[in-house]
């Protein structure tokens, strides 16, 4: 099989990427290692920046979301027992975010490429990339236990932190950047509406908690839990008592309980590989970096890497030009390197660090305070959390 772009990966980066390809005429398949279920079946992100939801409606899947999807101008902070309201609309100029899940961006980008009768193969067994380094590079994969090859142009690899691409670049070209956090996020998501109708960051002496949601009906609630603690080992009603003591009287109640549909740990991590670049294959997405969610940055982060990227391919096609190709691992690095930052800020600031003694409790409070009570403090984790325009900077 011959095809311009070969992408390894259907979660959102590898779809969104087919699409925006599509749409320009670009001939793309992509190769899958899951089912389409399991990838759908993956409960994760659930706010989204304008940027990706710009990109979204330019790839023509925008129409559900901003149907079903709630626009969100703020959020809470909750820390020493009481609330504070981050306006995000006011503090911006207008700007809001989206709440809408990945599971759902996932479903419309799948519905889109379906209809448009374009190729993903999933269950792809044994993904390997080769040749990435010359203008013929090849994937090869298995499929009800026989051998297929892909001859293509441009290798995309949107494969997730476990991926095969990165592992396959050697280890001389390749500079890998990383903290672990020494906790993990327990999250649930249960039929019961939502405790407050925007989201609510608690920094609490038990440890960090997010209220957050995927409806009027269903919400989605997290607690900083010890890495050690297995999923098995939390009933639902010890999920639901420990978010109880980590919230203030207000959430206390308005909180209503119900069986967890699902219920996993995430560990933490922040990760960045550089270059993204290798010849003739990009990473793209959690390939090439992780933030821990605190920021809400990830999905939003391989967003903007899709869009720099369908752009160079697209100029690659249209004009002959390497130019937007060459730049490409730069631009996404400098836009990567600040959700980076913040995320690592907001993680530091809102969880609980018992190495760092009682006095790493109280210059937290500190921090808190300053920023809920100063406009220029507030107005800098609106402006994050928002997401920085694509060409901040520049
Ligand atoms: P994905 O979603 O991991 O998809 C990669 C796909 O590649 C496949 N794959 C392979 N295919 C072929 N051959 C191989 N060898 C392969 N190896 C892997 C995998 O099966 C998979 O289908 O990466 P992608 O597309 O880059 O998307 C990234 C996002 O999924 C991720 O950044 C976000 O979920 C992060 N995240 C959040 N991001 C936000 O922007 N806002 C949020 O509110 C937010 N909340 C979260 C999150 C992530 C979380 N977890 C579980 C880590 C909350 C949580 C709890
Ligand atoms: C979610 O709804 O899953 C979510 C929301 C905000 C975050 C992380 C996760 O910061």
């Amino acid at each position: 099989m011959r095809t311009q772009v070969a992408i390894i990966g259907a979660g959102p980066s590898g779809l969104l990427l087919g699409q925006l390809l599509h749409k320009a005429g670009i001939d793309a398949v992509i190769i899958e290692r899951q089912s389409g279920d399991y990838v759908l079946g993956r409960i994760r992100a659930g706010v989204l920046e304008q940027v990706t939801i710009d990109l979204l409606d330019e790839a023509g899947v925008g129409q559900r979301m901003h149907q079903e999807g709630m626009v969100h101008g703020g959020f809470d902070m909750l820390f020493k027992g009481e609330r504070h309201r981050i306006d995000l609309n006011g503090l911006t100029g207008g700007k809001n975010v989206m709440v809408y899940g990945q599971t759902e961006v996932t479903r419309d980008l799948m519905d889109a490429r379906q209809a448009a009768g374009l190729t993903t193969i999933y269950e792809a067994g044994n993904v390997s990339v080769h040749g990435f380094d010359t203008k013929k590079p090849r994937v090869r994969y298995e499929k009800d236990g026989q051998a297929h090859e892909i001859e293509c142009d441009f290798i995309a690899g949107c494969d997730g932190f476990h991926g095969v691409c990165r592992a396959s670049v050697p280890e001389s070209a390749i500079t890998e950047y990383e903290k672990v956090y020494p906790f993990g996020w327990l999250g649930v998501l249960a039929d019961t509406p939502p405790v407050h109708h925007e989201l609510i960051y608690v920094n609490s002496t038990r440890g960090f908690a997010l209220c957050s949601q995927r409806s009027a009906t269903r919400s989605r609630y997290y607690l900083q839990v010890p890495l050690t603690d297995k999923v098995e080992a939390w009933s639902d009603d010890a999920f639901w008592n420990e978010l109880r003591l980590r919230l203030d009287a207000g959430g206390r109640e308005h909180l209503v309980t119900g069986p967890a549909i699902e219920k996993s740990v995430a560990p933490l991590r922040s990760f960045v590989a550089e270059p993204m670049r290798f010849g003739r294959m990009f990473l793209a997405g959690d390939a090439a970096h992780i933030v821990p969610p605190t920021g809400a940055k990830g999905l939003n982060l391989a967003a903007s890497d899709v869009k720099y990227l369908s752009s160079a391919l697209i100029e690659f096609y249209a004009e002959k030009s390497e130019a937007g190709i060459d730049t490409y691992s730069e631009r996404c690095l400098r836009r990567v390197w600040r959700a980076e930052r913040f995320s690592w800020w907001f993680t530091s600031l809102m969880h609980n660090f018992p190495e760092n003694g009682p006095i790493g409790q109280k210059l937290q409070d500190a921090e808190l305070d300053y920023l809920v009570h100063s406009e220029a403090g507030a107005r800098s984790v609106a402006e994050n959390y928002v997401g920085l325009p694509l060409d901040f900077g520049s």
